[in-house]
């Protein structure tokens, strides 16, 4: 009973910092205001092929520096939060067969049992936001899968927490679309199109779904996200960046494959956090790998609207706290 008690107090009194390592880049970016670019490892780990996997994370990284920023990629090494990767780490995640996949769920128990563990965008998101990082770069958000069982991805509910800029191409079209946008918009998460009308779904440039508002500009998305900071509003702004033209799928293509990788799945009883990485994987099979190249483009792609958009906030910091608008009503 004694030790019981001894052992519970000591745990409460564990802080963030206890499992929590920066690497020095990224520390002193945050601590000077300069632009970083939060990078998820579930996509290195689960969501491409290998060696194309490594590779474009590498290109990814350097993307963000190319374009003004410190790229943070996270992950959980040996049970410790870790933000930025040294080269052999990177190489780590995208080669070792044991990197478990981590949902908001499954991260206590990765730091109490020291597991290795790629990073989602639920939890990605939610170490960064932890940290102060403010701009994060991903291929597509999880969303609510289709099918009988109400499968909802963390990403979700992860996004309504944190209010973090999170740049991506829209949901896959693996899931339900419609009824991902409805959750985005009951739970205040503002969708952002950046150079479009509609929200982009993955692989194809366009959807029947409307964005809240169009952008051009990585400022003007820089503003609405410092607008929300500014009140105080919790949650994401979604950011949703077409993939480039020479890389969307061809809608004959995309429902085609589509079909027949849906089935599969239910056929063979896919289910949980197994059932994102068998989609893309089939999906890319069953196009020819049309879908990856698509993949791999807009991650590539995003990855630098995301570093504009970093760097523009990072600017205008300043000017917008010199230049609050408080009107206060005269007499
Ligand atoms: N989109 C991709 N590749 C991926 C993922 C999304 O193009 O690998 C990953 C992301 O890490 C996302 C996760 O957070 O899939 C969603 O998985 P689930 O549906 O199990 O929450
Ligand atoms: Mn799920």
């Amino acid at each position: 009973m004694l030790n019981l008690h001894l052992e519970h107090s000591r745990f409460v009194h564990m802080q963030k910092t206890d499992f929590l390592k920066i690497t020095s880049e990224v520390e002193s970016a945050l601590v000077e205001g300069r632009p970083v670019v939060a990078l998820e490892s579930t996509v290195i780990a689960h969501g491409l092929p290998r060696p194309i996997n490594l590779e474009t994370a590498r290109n990814v990284e350097s993307i963000v520096r190319e374009a003004g920023a410190i790229p943070a990629t996270i992950a959980v090494l040996d049970g410790w939060l870790r933000v930025g990767l040294k080269p052999e780490e990177l190489e780590f995640i995208g080669t070792s067969p044991n990197i478990k996949k981590l949902s908001t769920r499954d991260l206590p128990i990765a730091l109490a049992e020291r597991w290795n563990g790629a990073t989602t965008v639920a939890t990605t998101s939610w170490i960064a936001d932890m940290v102060g990082i403010r701009v994060f770069a991903t291929g597509g958000i999880g969303g609510v899968h289709r099918g009988e069982l109400p499968d909802v991805s963390a990403d979700l509910p992860q996004l309504a927490r944190t209010t973090m800029v999170v740049v991506c191409s829209g949901a896959k079209i693996v899931l339900d679309l419609d009824a991902t946008r409805e959750w985005l918009e009951t739970n205040g998460i503002t969708v952002v199109g950046y150079g479009c009308d509609s929200m982009p779904a993955f692989y194809s440039r366009e959807s029947h779904l409307p964005v809240d508002v169009h952008v051009d500009s990585p400022g003007q998305a820089a503003l609405i996200a410092s607008a929300r900071w500014a009140i105080g509003l919790k949650g994401a702004t979604l950011v949703t960046v077409p993939v480039p033209l020479d890389a969307e799928v061809p809608n004959e293509i995309l429902t085609a494959v589509l079909d027949e990788t849906l089935r599969e799945a239910a056929e063979q009883k896919i289910m949980g956090r197994e059932l994102t990485p068998f989609l893309l994987s089939r999906m890319s099979e069953h196009s020819g790998g049309a879908t990856l190249k698509a993949n791999i483009a807009l991650l590539e792609n995003n990855a630098w609207v995301a570093a504009k958009i970093a760097v523009a906030i990072a600017d205008h910091a300043a000017a917008f706290h010199g230049s609050a608008r408080i009107l206060v009503e005269e007499k």
